[in-house]
């Protein structure tokens, strides 16, 4: 796969980078690890989102250029590169008539083949380490400080600070190697974990409030309503970390988090410790993720939405012993 890719890079002058829609760190900061390599090569690069970054990331080099429109006379691209996303629709189904080849770098298990060239590789920690192997094989490329300062920020991210199941030895390696270009991870760890805004707090205290504990302390819940958001002032990209707060409860195996989109709509995330399939869950609702950590989107009320999750979690909880 990478000698394909490499030589569509060496043929190809423009290039758009994309990620999923509502971008967590991972995405944010694999969109500028490509964008800014790829110009770094001297090429012409495009790095979009369908939404704003969020403020934790904005100090990534790159952050600021990055579009949330690609106009109809900039496009053809000759090579639209969409990573982290799954399914293309995640990114926006519009990029692929804006790009001639469109390339899937994942490593989302149930990551659809939408690309005409698709990386994908669900043992990686986070996309970042994929772009890494990508960027690592580019004859004559050395990595900068700014590509390896977002590299290291991907994998910190989807890592957990190197606290997650698929916390692994090339994640460590290549962190390594990023320090080793100059890059301060002191630096990096205050923008991500010291730089909140009181709103995300306080809505977080709202959330801490809703805590519910359940199936013998296996099951922990914190759910957020619209009307929390309104009256803190936060917004859902401000609730990320939330779900963190009941998977760290002593003895708890799945850890959720209902996020209301709107009335009769619910976010639901999961979190779940080794042997707990909660990707499972979530593709049968028709979301998608990971073993230990995946998302979908529910319909109902609040109380309607718990049945249909606790139900599965029970069933998976049984297996799961
Ligand atoms: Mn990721």
């Amino acid at each position: 796969m990478i000698p394909k890719l490499l030589r569509l890079i060496e043929k190809s002058s423009r290039f758009l980078v994309a990620a999923h829609r509502n971008p967590d760190g991972d995405a944010v900061a694999s969109t500028l690890a490509l964008s800014n390599g790829l110009a770094e090569m001297g090429k012409d690069v495009l790095a979009y989102n369908a939404d704003p970054v969020p403020l934790t990331f904005a100090f990534l080099p790159g952050a600021a250029a990055m579009v949330r429109e690609v106009s109809a006379e900039s496009a053809p691209f000759d090579v639209g590169f969409i990573l982290d996303s799954g399914e293309l629709s995640r990114a926006g189904e519009h990029l692929a008539g804006l790009c001639t080849t469109l390339v899937n770098i994942d490593h989302h298990r149930d990551s659809e083949l939408f690309g005409e060239v698709n990386f994908l590789d669900p043992a990686a920690s986070s996309t970042g380490v994929l772009i890494h192997r990508l960027l690592k094989n580019c004859p004559a490329y050395r990595f900068s400080t700014q590509v390896a300062s977002c590299i290291y920020t991907a994998i910190v991210a989807d890592t957990g600070s190197f606290r997650f199941a698929n916390t692994d030895g090339e994640s460590f390696r290549i962190a390594a190697e990023m320090l080793e270009t100059g890059i301060d991870p002191a630096e990096i760890s205050h923008q991500l974990y010291e730089n909140q805004q009181a709103c995300t707090l306080r809505l977080l205290a709202r959330a801490l409030a809703s805590l519910e504990v359940s199936h013998e302390g296996r099951v922990a819940t914190v759910t957020v309503t619209l009307a929390d958001m309104e009256q803190t002032g936060a917004g859902p990209a401000h609730t990320d970390s939330f779900i963190n707060y009941p998977r760290s409860i002593r003895g708890v195996e799945v850890a959720l988090l209902y996020r209301q989109e709107k009335e009769g709509l619910f976010k639901v995330g999961f979190r779940s410790r080794k042997g707990i399939d909660v990707g499972r869950i979530a593709r049968e609702l028709g979301g998608g993720g990971h073993a230990n950590a995946s998302g979908a989107t529910v319909a109902g009320t609040r109380d309607e939405v718990e049945m249909i999750v606790l139900e599965r979690v029970r069933a998976e909880l049984a297996t799961g012993k």
